[in-house]
């Protein structure tokens, strides 16, 4: 498929040429810079919504309800999940009727997992560059899911538009993780698997964590909500919560605003990305192997030799070993 042909099939939407888009991205293919240029006029006109939490708190389920709601609604909407550690077919849609595999033959709905490739917690700068390509092919909705641990959670807003998080009744820790910093990325909280006990108590909880913050929008309060993904109940009332906070974005240059604030933290990432890749590469063994011995015989502090290792690194030009 040449250049024009693979641009043009993305324009409308055409499903083998959407994925093909996304590979050339995530394999860093010389021709994906040339194609994402090409199809950044295109960029912007999707409503991006980030689902993130801890592992199986039912995020690929919730999705997947959100999504077949939307999808019934007659909307398109694109999904990327970032580093799954479950299949997204595990997840039921439409109580057990219809599970997500399903609705990835739909027309409607375009599925595609990635992998974040491990770079030091953050969100792949591909998964962006994957948004880019959905958003382009004019998939009015874009979900990207992405596990909730470590720095994981933290760089997902810089993507989205929407950042959900959620969370589930059973653990006690989660609010250790909300205070830890997930709090302050939320634009709205769904406790799911409310089926469960505890679920009153965890929204309580949930409540009163949200009310000691400072979201960083100031004229935006999270709302929290209570779901049952796999019975598909809460679901209407997230979708118009994701709806007014839209319509609240929308308003007054907030969205253009946050979408700069994304790009510049997008862009720092993507230099940080680079950096340690050939930092990382520059290192020999014997020089690990020494300066692990001048650390642990307190010859200098950790500090000190990571300093003067930057410094030599800066002085060869960066480059390699
Ligand atoms: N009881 C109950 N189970 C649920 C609910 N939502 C999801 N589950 C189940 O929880 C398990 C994990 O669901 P997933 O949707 O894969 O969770 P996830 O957060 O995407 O998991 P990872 O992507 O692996 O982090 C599955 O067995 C789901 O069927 C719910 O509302 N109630
Ligand atoms: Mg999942």
């Amino acid at each position: 498929m040449d250049q024009n042909t693979l641009l043009e099939g993305i324009l409308r939407r055409q499903r083998a040429a959407v994925s093909r888009g996304i590979s050339l991205v995530e394999r860093e293919d010389p021709a994906a810079g040339p194609l994402l240029c090409q199809l950044r006029g295109n960029v912007g006109r999707a409503h991006r919504v980030g689902v993130t939490g801890p592992p199986g708190a039912g995020k690929s389920t919730l999705l997947g309800a959100l999504a077949g709601s939307l999808a019934e609604r007659g909307e398109s909407i694109g999904v990327l999940a970032v580093d799954p550690t479950s299949p997204f077919t595990h997840g039921a849609v439409l109580g057990d009727r219809v599970r997500m595999a399903d609705l990835d033959q739909s027309d409607r709905i375009f599925i595609r997992s990635m992998a974040s490739r491990g770079q030091g917690g953050g969100l792949s700068p591909r998964a962006a560059d994957a948004a880019d390509v959905l958003d382009a092919a004019g998939y009015p909705w874009l979900f990207i899911e992405s596990v909730g641990v470590g720095q994981v959670e933290l760089d997902i807003r810089h993507v989205v538009d929407t950042t959900i998080v959620v969370l589930v009744p059973e653990s006690g820790d989660q609010i250790q993780a909300i205070k830890a910093g997930l709090m302050e990325i939320a634009d709205l909280y769904v406790v799911n698997k409310c089926d469960h006990a505890g679920a009153d108590a965890m929204l309580a909880a949930v409540r009163s964590c949200v009310s000691l913050q400072h979201h960083p929008d100031p004229d935006w309060m999270p709302g929290i909500f209570g779901a049952s993904a796999t019975a598909r109940q809460g679901i209407a009332g997230i979708l118009a919560e994701l709806q007014r906070h839209r319509a609240h974005l929308s308003a007054q240059g907030r969205l253009q605003q946050r979408r700069r604030a994304g790009m510049a933290a997008r862009l720092a990432g993507i230099v940080k990305h680079h950096v340690a890749a050939r930092l990382g590469s520059s290192v020999r063994t014997g020089q690990l192997d020494s300066a692990v011995e001048k650390a642990l015989s307190g010859a200098e502090s950790p500090d000190e030799i990571a300093r003067d290792w930057l410094a030599c690194w800066l002085a060869r030009g960066g480059g390699g070993a």
